[in-house]
């Protein structure tokens, strides 16, 4: 039988959206369903504990996406799984018909992936069913049904623990009963630890008992506040009379001089790609940043005691920052002009889960200035020149437990790129005998933030994978110090000047930041018209701190890249979470600081560069009940890359209507 009509067209339909898939497009919902039906039709599926930690793209190489649209590479999905006690890594062939598992390897390794929520849901209950819980929280005086329990990372300290080797995860509890802020009212003393791939508990201990702290005053939901309320704001919103300025072409963006790809990573969560400046002059979009995203975010706590000295978190690895979040409010979260984007991520058994309004996209406006000169140089005359800072925003918010981060990446006209960190929410609280600061002793590991509530002292390090080509792939790295010099001969007796460095190999490339250092990634192959090497230059916008755990604590080997805020490594795309494939129970000896320590040459080739944004976090009053926003970041500037002022032929803006009527 021929074809019908109607036939050709749909399979015309077909041919033009595959061929809209863009190689780093995340994986859809029916690639995911796709991806976990072959797995399940493998031999893996006779596990009766088959468990999906990981499902993701599986990237394709550089120069197949930098090839594409002239020929696409295969899509496939990365996938880690657990069968029985034995982690394996998939690659799965999504191409036409039906996929099929391209491999399947079981990885040797004392660390493990990351947890899937399904499994930290089932850990969380345990206690429910375990005798001696009920008799600690009965010989506290706390009903059973007003305690809710939570997990957190075992991490490792090289100990030869009943359950050494096993994957286990800790399970501490909370009353929930009188407030939303369950994280308020610890049940301090009590941890169970929970063997994840036997699913019980294998080691239980009640060791202390404080005051479980008040309800009152814990909760942060509007609804449960009582007066006076206050302070108020008039609204105030953001008007686009001539539409938005931006363009979501599949998962690419286009606004003003700038193109991207957008995606998303269930480990990393939002992931720029691809960014690309129009150079107004040459007409071409020139290259900046092939690669970027959240890496790791380890947030290790100050407190040694035996409920605390393990929390040392690696948020990606260990949880998977990108499962973890947070649906964006409208106009709240995103001012009203934003547009959002849903994501799908995989759940532990495989089913493709859609996170609503997970990306939100708005032009910014905040009144500011991008570039001014007011000349009254001229007798009787003066010159006035501004032009408005308007910037497009990529937000994406994620929610660890009690924290909650958000991560904006932000493009301005001028080239800059601008990567946005804040810290939200609740503090991790330890319950204390303390009512006051004058009973605390020197080492209470933490400040009191309410009666009987030790907000205990902790550090937050983001650190970012950016794998920067300024203008084609093969770039340098170039550290410009400045030096005082004694000056002779004239009126001056000093100045500064500076002294460069191209650095040669990774250990030249790791840097602790200083206000007298400048830091920038070249591309030695091409200049501007008089000779400069086109660049990008780092600039730290807050956050600067280092890690000061000794090199010999357990969870500082396992992030001991946090001792210096940027690290340089050639391209390796094994390489891409700074704390390894495999955060949980890791040992240290796959990370950012054990690949650099090969000292492999860096000038003149394809480099990428780790940034890590680092907060120490001493708590205090106005953090509880909820915290207000905390920020930190920093700024890729484009330094000789354009021949001058890329905004000097930005013409002013048409005059807008005020929008106030009157001024009372
Ligand atoms: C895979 O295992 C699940 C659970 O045991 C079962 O329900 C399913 O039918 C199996 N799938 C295949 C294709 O064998
Ligand atoms: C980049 O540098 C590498 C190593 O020196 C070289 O092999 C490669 O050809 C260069 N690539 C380009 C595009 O110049
Ligand atoms: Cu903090």
């Amino acid at each position: 039988m021929a074809p019908t009509p109607l036939l050709l067209l749909l399979l015309l339909a077909l041919t033009l959206v595959s061929a809209a898939v863009h190689p780093l497009d995340p994986l859809t919902a029916a690639e995911i369903t796709s991806a976990i039906n072959v797995i399940r039709a493998s031999p893996l599926n006779s596990s009766a504990s088959l468990a999906f930690h990981y499902v993701g793209l599986d990237e394709p190489p550089k120069p197949a996406v930098l090839a594409w649209p002239r020929s696409a590479p295969p899509r496939r999905a990365f996938v880690i799984a657990r069968a029985g006690r034995a982690t394996h890594e998939l690659r799965v062939d999504l191409g036409n018909g039906a996929g099929r598992v391209l491999s399947d390897t079981v990885r040797h390794g004392s660390s493990f992936p990351t947890f899937t929520p399904d499994e930290q849901d089932a850990a969380s209950v345990l206690p429910f069913q375990y005798p001696p819980f009920a008799a600690s929280v009965a010989r506290r005086g706390i009903p059973l049904s007003d305690v809710l329990c939570t997990t957190f990372s075992a991490g490792w300290f090289g100990r030869a623990e009943r359950w050494a080797g096993r994957r286990v995860i800790v399970v501490q509890c909370f009353v929930a009963a009188g407030t939303a802020n369950f994280y308020a009212r610890p049940v301090e003393g009590v941890t169970a630890v929970v063997d994840l791939d036997a699913m019980e508990i294998v080691e239980y201990e009640d060791r202390v008992d404080p005051p479980v702290p008040k309800a009152e005053g814990t909760d942060y939901r509007a609804a449960a506040q009582r007066p006076p309320f206050g302070p108020e704001n008039k609204p105030v919103t953001v008007v686009q009379s001539e539409g938005r300025g931006f363009e979501v072409d599949g998962h690419m963006i286009r606004w003003a001089n700038w193109e991207f790809h957008l995606s998303f990573d269930p480990r990393a969560g939002s992931v720029i790609s691809l960014a690309s400046i129009k150079d107004s002059e040459e007409g071409t979009f020139r290259l900046v940043l092939y690669r970027g995203h959240v890496s790791e975010l380890f947030v290790p706590y100050m407190d040694p005691s035996a409920e605390w000295y393990f929390k040392t978190f690696f948020d990606a690895g260990e949880f998977g920052f990108g499962l973890s979040t947070a649906p964006l409010e409208p106009f709240t979260d995103c001012p009203a002009n934003a547009e959002f984007l849903d994501v799908d991520v995989s759940s532990g058994d495989g089913s493709p889960v859609r996170i609503p309004n997970a990306i939100c996209l708005f032009e910014r406006y905040a009144g500011d200035v991008a570039w001014r000169h007011t000349e009254f140089g001229f007798p009787g005359e003066m010159i006035t020149e501004v032009r408005p800072e308007v910037s497009l925003v990529v937000r994406w918010a994620a929610v660890v437990g009690n924290y909650d981060y958000v991560i904006d990446w932000e493009f301005k006209t001028s080239g800059s790129i601008k990567i946005g960190v804040a810290l939200s929410g609740i503090l991790e609280v330890k319950g204390t005998y303390y009512a006051h600061a004058d009973e605390l002793s020197g080492d209470a590991h933490g400040s009191l933030v309410a009666r009987n509530t030790l907000g205990v002292y902790h550090d937050h390090f983001f650190t970012f994978r950016l794998d920067l080509d300024v203008d084609g792939a093969n770039n340098s790295f170039v550290k410009s110090r400045m030096k005082p010099v004694r000056a002779a001969g004239g009126p001056r007796r000093s100045y500064w000047t500076v002294e460069k460095e191209t650095a040669r190999t990774e250990s030249v490339g790791q840097v602790e930041l200083g206000s007298t250092t400048e830091l920038m990634v070249v591309n030695p192959n091409k200049k501007t018209r008089i000779g400069n090497e086109v660049g990008y230059r780092i600039i730290s916008l807050g956050g600067a701190a280092t890690s000061l755990l000794d090199d010999d604590d357990y969870p500082q080997r396992r992030a001991r890249y946090t001792k210096k805020q940027v690290w340089v490594t050639p391209y390796d795309e094994a390489e891409k979470w700074a704390a390894g494939l495999y955060a949980d129970e890791s040992r240290g000896d796959d990370n950012l600081a054990a690949w650099s320590q090969r000292n492999r040459e860096i000038e003149n080739r394809d480099i990428v560069l780790w940034y890590t944004v680092g907060i120490h976090h001493l708590p205090c009053q106005e953090d509880f009940p909820v915290m207000p926003l905390l920020t930190g970041g920093f700024e890729l500037r484009p330094t000789n890359f354009f021949e001058s002022n890329p905004l000097i032929r930005r013409r002013p803006n048409k005059p807008a209507t005020r929008l106030h009527c009157s001024l009372h």
